[in-house]
């Protein structure tokens, strides 16, 4: 199948081209100027189709490098399968995503890794990749993490938080970070400080302070700067490059800026939910059906932060200064009825977690119009950032030659409305949107994925077991 994009405005993060793209079966096998001709051969009149993207965008599909899909969490599971989540990711113009193996305390990290290979293996609509979750590091972790490289497993995930679910202390990280430095892999942080916040939920609790708003003020920010700087400190001991997860907190942002402004590999990522939704709107919300506990559809961790001390406005302006390099989900969505409701009386017992999976690039892409960051930083930090970061780039994260045919068509005169209402846009397997109501100044028109269009127009065309596995190589933000 050759496939001929004609007349689109090419965004890549280095720049944007008026011109043709030709895919090759599941590769671009070239970028030409507009009028395909080549040596005087006609290239649109030698394909099997050609779409026309006059007056739109074609960039690189979206890389979500932070996903829990089916993650067994809080007592219950993620509501998104594989199935479900990589196709409602698909719809929103992601053609990768990067999940989680988890490795609970006790259990065998290679013994995980193979289970959740099951899990994906013909499921997904688009491709995906694995991070491997550490908890305890046992010594047979470590020979794992040097085994887990040669799958195509380059990065690591540990926790600060969750003490007896996820929490690895101080000197299980350190241990981890060794190994990192020795063979390459890049560590991942959740840093936030598990201990400070456990006291203060019981305390919160005991006081009858029960209610979702409670969840963002018992995980407060100086919890997430200390882990933060207790993680940059014990990379830097370590020589471990460090990629901190879902970064909330300006604090947290400046010490990740301090230590890249030292020469330090430290990178930071930050999430959508954090750079529009905050503690006193959607945290401390109320509505008839749910009374105090509405605030439950946006709890997840880190919390979101206060807008009166400025955190999203800061958040913005880090992804323009490249304080912050890149976006993804933390897509962990959970449903209201018989999940999220576990919390009723007690917010330390609702999931943590929100989706948002389908929606990053068009969210990203507002940012755009409104002024916040560039069209081609917006591929960078949606995309091209995500495939270098995670050792993917060429194949994915650009427009060119020998990479994968990964493309989406944005139509930036388009509209989607997000939510559950009539012309509204939400295909996550969830009972309610954390998006619900916004409205997005674009439109993601066709989805294509290694060279096979699987959106066109609002229908799917995608089966399930498109996708493919993608093993990584290092990071190349590394020497
Ligand atoms: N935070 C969430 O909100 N959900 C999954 C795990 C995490 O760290
Ligand atoms: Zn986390
Ligand atoms: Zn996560």
């Amino acid at each position: 199948m050759k496939t001929l994009i004609t007349n689109g405005l090419v965004v890549n993060s280095t720049g944007t081209a008026l011109a043709d793209v030709l895919i090759d079966g599941e590769t671009i096998a070239a970028v030409l100027a507009p009028g395909s001709q080549l040596l005087g051969f006609d290239v649109a009149a030698n394909v099997d189709a050609v779409i026309d993207a006059r007056g739109k965008y074609v960039i690189p599909g979206g890389i979500d490098a932070h996903t829990h899909m089916e993650m067994p969490f809080g007592g219950t599971s993620a509501s998104d399968t594989f199935e479900t989540g990589t196709r409602a990711a698909a719809w929103g113009g992601t053609t990768s995503i990067v999940d989680f193996v988890v490795q609970y305390a006790g259990e065998n990290v290679i013994d995980q890794y193979t289970l959740w290979q099951a899990k994906a293996a013909g499921q997904c609509a688009i491709d995906y990749g694995f991070h491997q979750i550490l908890s305890d590091v046992q010594d047979s972790s470590l020979v794992a993490m040097d085994e887990l490289l040669k799958e195509g497993v380059s990065s690591f995930k540990l926790f600060m938080a969750y003490k007896g679910v996820f929490l690895s202390d101080d000197g299980q990280i350190t241990k981890a970070m060794q190994k990192a430095a020795s063979n390459g892999s890049m560590i991942m942080m959740h840093a936030e400080n598990g201990s400070v916040i456990d006291l203060l939920v019981q305390q919160a609790i005991a006081a009858g302070n029960t209610s979702p708003y409670f969840h963002g003020t018992t995980r407060p920010w100086q919890a997430e700067e200390e882990a933060t700087h207790r993680a940059i400190m014990l990379a830097n001991l370590t020589g471990a490059p460090l990629y901190v997860v879902h970064v909330s907190a300006k604090q947290a942002v400046a010490q990740i800026a301090t230590a890249r402004d030292a020469g330090q590999n430290v990178f930071g990522e930050t999430c959508p939910q954090y750079l529009y939704l905050s503690l006193e709107e959607q945290l401390a919300a109320s509505s008839t059906e749910w009374g105090t506990f509405e605030g439950a559809k946006w709890v997840c961790s880190t919390p979101l932060r206060s807008r009166e001390e400025g955190h999203q406005h800061h958040m913005w302006q880090s992804l323009r200064t490249n304080d912050i390099q890149m976006v993804s989900t933390d897509h962990c969505p959970f449903c209201m009825k018989g999940q999220k409701d576990m919390g009723l009386n007690d917010f330390s017992k609702i999931p943590n977690g929100i989706g948002s999976v389908e929606h990053r690039m068009d969210l990203l892409f507002q940012g755009v119009v409104d002024k916040q960051i560039s069209l081609e930083r917006w591929v960078e930090v949606t995309s091209t950032t995500p495939a270098r970061m995670f050792g993917m780039y060429g194949k994915k994260g650009v427009i060119q030659p020998g990479a994968d045919g990964d493309v989406v068509i944005y139509d930036p005169n388009g509209h989607t409305s997000i939510g559950f209402g009539e012309g509204r846009s939400h295909h996550m397997n969830m009972d309610y949107s954390a998006w619900e109501g916004f409205e997005i100044d674009g439109h993601v028109d066709t989805v294509i994925s290694r060279g096979k269009v699987i959106v066109d127009d609002d229908r799917y065309l995608g089966t399930k077991g498109d996708g493919q596995y993608v093993p990584r190589g290092l990071s190349q933000y590394l020497i």
